[in-house]
């Protein structure tokens, strides 16, 4: 009951170096926060939704917990969920109960770049919902959406955790373009997005007292030392998250705490580093329930469903192709 295609081959390592080559050379210099997730950047994300300053996972929880059933309802009780970046699956657990609930579960489609947690998800997955078919792919889901096996019966795509929200708004724009295109007309998206509050709450949760964040955002540079041959020191480099009011979104740097140089042997590149320089590895972008309207709207979707946790920190909303 469980067929993984996996996608990451020749063509992922070479838009890696491609990537990487390219960020490490701008000013300033950047790299795409798909690259935080090998094994030990999964393990450390789910460490940082059991924080107790990472509020966005338990009011997502919280939404599903109480109101999968009626999200459902309004999604045509779909018998195919597929899931962007699921990652454990962990919360989506709620929506398949739904399903079941419902007599209408099938096909669970996990879609996610890290190999390892999406194997093991799936192993589980098919333990604890005898019946179910799993059919997930591994893969970039911006290179390879489209890849997304159709479905007999109306489905529904989840993409949770407020991860739409590391995307810059054109390229997040063209994406849900396509998402738009994939959706038939019965087919809805669950989109889970923080909502915009205090400055101090939104720093914190992204700059945690007992340090996971910071060892989150430095993994990349392991990542980089494993993946390109790159000789980065971790502890040379230190995390900084700031709010930026303006663009309405968590700004996740590493700051270089000395001059000094790296080197990439998979790239044939040295780069240098300044003491202070700071280089993006992510953006976490947050929301209003009007400019999501007006994303929506720019992408060919229109809202037609809004949950919010108790506290209004977080929205799952459900959209329909306009
Ligand atoms: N949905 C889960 C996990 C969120 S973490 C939750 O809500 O807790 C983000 C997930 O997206 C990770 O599992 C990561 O591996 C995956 N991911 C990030 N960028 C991706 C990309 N470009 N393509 C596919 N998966 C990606
Ligand atoms: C996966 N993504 C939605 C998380 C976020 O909140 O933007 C990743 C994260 N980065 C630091 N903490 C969590």
């Amino acid at each position: 009951m469980i067929a993984i295609d996996v996608h990451l081959d020749a063509d992922a390592a070479a838009t890696m170096a491609r990537d990487v080559r390219l960020g490490l050379s701008a000013y300033p210099k950047e790299l795409a926060p798909k690259y935080f997730y090998d094994e030990r950047g999964s393990q450390l994300f789910e460490q940082i939704t059991e924080l107790d300053e990472y509020y966005p996972t338990r009011a997502e929880r919280e939404i599903l917990a109480h109101r999968s059933a009626e999200i459902l309802g309004a999604a045509g009780r779909p018998g195919t969920l597929v899931e962007l970046g699921s990652g454990s699956a962990a919360k989506t657990r709620h929506l398949l109960d739904a399903m079941r609930d419902q007599g209408v579960l099938e096909t669970y489609v996990p879609v996610d770049i890290s190999e390892e947690i999406t194997q093991r998800t799936a192993a589980q997955l098919v333990d604890e919902y005898p019946g179910l078919a799993v059919r997930g792919l591994v893969c970039d889901f911006e290179r390879d959406l489209e890849r997304i096996p159709a479905q007999d019966g109306s489905r529904l795509l989840a993409f949770l955790g407020g991860t739409i929200g590391n995307l810059y708004p054109r390229p997040r724009q063209e994406f849900l373009e396509r998402i738009a295109a994939l959706l038939g007309p019965a087919d809805h998206l669950l989109l889970g997005t923080d909502l915009i509050k205090e400055t101090s709450r939104l720093e914190d949760a992204y700059d945690d007292a007992a340090g996971v964040t910071a060892e989150f955002n430095k993994n990349v540079l392991a990542v980089l030392n494993n993946e390109l041959g790159a000789d980065f020191d971790l502890d040379a480099f230190e995390h900084v998250a700031r709010y930026d009011a303006e663009a309405e979104r968590m700004d996740i740097r590493l700051r270089s705490l000395a001059d000094q140089e790296v080197r990439l042997d998979g790239l044939d590149l040295e780069v240098t580093f300044a003491a202070g320089e700071e280089m993006r590895t992510e953006i976490s972008t947050k929301f209003t329930r009007e400019r999501l309207e007006s994303v929506y709207a720019g992408a060919g979707l229109e809202l037609c469903g809004w949950f919010t946790d108790a506290n209004g920190d977080y929205a799952l909303s459900l959209a329909r192709p306009a």
